[in-house]
């Protein structure tokens, strides 16, 4: 819990505006009583950004919504809560393992995160569409470890 907070707020994605500033306070706040989902749902709250819970296991990757905004700068928290290592790969359904590219040239590719281990992703998108997470390590991503979702207007 403490090791997650830290992350969040050493995080780029959090350090944007002063609204990030309480979001950080929030997260401090619910560090002693809540449990993971509980930080990331106060993760949520910050203005002009939008944050997506990515939960990896054998063989899946869950989120926490459907839809994703058009527009808006999209942060995923991406936790492996799997019992191995898993990465994770922001790219058009079907791909495999062809990260789309940040403005600044960095791709949206998360390591290979040992269990416990969490990452972000974050990424703007300019396209509507259907686009797919997907786990690139060996044999993973045809066991099923991809999961598409819809960005929306
Ligand atoms: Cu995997």
């Amino acid at each position: 819990m403490r090791e997650l907070t830290r992350r969040f707020r050493s995080g780029k994605p959090l350090r944007k505006s002063p609204a990030a500033a309480l979001l950080v306070l929030g997260l401090v706040l619910t560090a002693c009583g809540g449990d993971r989902s509980q930080a990331v749902e106060t993760a949520q709250a910050g203005e002009g950004e939008f944050s997506v819970v990515v939960r990896l296991n054998e063989f899946s990757v869950e989120m926490d919504r459907e839809d994703v905004p058009l527009g808006v700068p999209v942060t995923f928290f991406i936790i492996n809560d799997g019992a191995t290592d898993h990465d994770l790969v922001l790219e058009l359904p079907g791909a495999e393992n062809e990260p789309l590219m940040n403005a600044d040239g960095s791709e949206t590719r998360a390591p290979a995160l040992h269990p416990g281990q969490e990452a972000t992703i974050s990424y703007t998108f300019t396209l509507e569409g259907t686009y797919q997470l997907g786990c690139h390590l060996p044999g993973h991503y045809k066991a099923g470890m991809a999961r598409q979702f819809r960005v929306r207007r």
